[in-house]
């Protein structure tokens, strides 16, 4: 009985190590030491709207204000490049890497490399694939807005304007990240629940105003009945309302129109009664970004998800707040 129990203790001791669940250093979190300032890394997507590019004058103005060094990198566009970006962080030895994984699943080796060479990561905007990586363990934090809620709340207000009947064109984010896969749950989620609401097509547009207004265009071409088209961002839903008014049709009238962000020409479309309704999805993210590295290094337990709470922009305040939009 003993040689057994002793043979069962050494199993699974093998086991545990095996499966990395042993050695302390290989799976702890790599802490961050406090300091006065810091030297630190913020891996961005791209450029390519209005939403980024705030996002990226928010970081570095907080590390401005602070005094810390920031080594940006933008990957235009491109997963592998914003992998070799955070490779390059890790080789200059920052002290913790913000990263907005462009696409859910190939960041994740950059952020097991970042772990490996004991530098923190904290995640922006964007998530990588829970099944692969984990809050806690693999990185510090996800902070950022429920892109899930973002696309019901989107559906919710269409689904009112239309009294629950419409043929939905869709135009998805960019393909693999978490807000495209979220805002497509949330609002077809919803929309189950109201089966004169059908979404007829559904293709990405990158979340870039120019390739949103083709893909409408197409769309619309094969759709000549849709009567609604949810944008998972306004760059795109702004595309969409020029290929409307290029085909014909009257944006507001003929087709309503819905999208996710608050960008500053998306309240303008509302005011001008384009666009029916925009959620917000703040990308002001350098406050909170640097305050949760500083909870970090005071050795705070950070929460898995630190979430950015989104307001609701319609014809009733649009015209107020159009003046603080970027
Ligand atoms: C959302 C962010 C999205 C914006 C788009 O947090 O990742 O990317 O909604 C941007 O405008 O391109």
């Amino acid at each position: 009985m003993m040689l057994r129990r002793t043979f069962l203790a050494l199993a699974t001791g093998v086991a545990a190590i095996g499966l990395g669940l042993g050695g302390a250093s290989a799976q702890e979190l790599p802490k961050l030491k406090k300091k006065d300032h810091y030297k630190v890394g913020f891996a961005q997507t791209e450029s390519n709207n209005p939403w980024r590019i705030a996002q990226t004058e928010s970081m570095k103005a907080e590390a401005a204000k602070r005094g810390d060094q920031l080594v940006y990198t933008d990957a235009a566009g491109s997963a592998a490049k914003q992998v070799a970006d955070v490779n390059s962080m890790i080789a200059q030895g920052v002290d913790l890497i913000f990263l907005a994984p462009r696409e859910e699943k190939p960041l994740i080796p950059a952020v097991m490399a970042a772990k490996k060479a004991g530098i923190p990561v904290i995640l922006l905007d964007r998530n990588v694939d829970q099944s692969l990586a984990k809050a806690g363990r693999d990185y510090v934090t996800f902070i950022g807005s429920d892109f899930v809620d973002e696309g019901k709340r989107a559906a919710e207000a269409l689904t009112k304007a239309m009294d629950g009947k419409a043929k939905i064109i869709q135009l998805e984010g960019t393909t693999g990240s978490s807000p495209a896969n979220d805002r497509r749950k949330g609002f077809e989620d919803y929309i189950k629940a109201h089966p004169g609401m059908q979404v007829v097509a559904s293709q990405s547009g990158d979340f870039a105003r120019d390739k949103g207004r083709q893909v409408a265009e197409t769309l619309l071409q094969a759709h000549p009945d849709a009567t609604a088209i949810y944008a998972h961002n306004d760059e795109m839903a702004i595309g969409a309302i020029a290929a409307l008014e290029a085909a014909g049709k009257k944006p507001g009238k003929d087709v309503i129109v819905v999208s996710v962000d608050g960008t500053r020409d998306a309240l303008q479309a509302i005011i001008d009664g384009k666009m029916l309704a925009t959620v917000e999805c703040n990308p002001k993210f350098g406050p909170k970004a640097f305050e949760t590295l500083d909870r970090y290094a005071k050795g705070e337990q950070i929460e898995p998800w630190v979430v950015n709470t989104d307001r609701f922009f319609d014809k009733s305040n649009a015209a107020q707040l159009i003046a603080d939009a970027y």
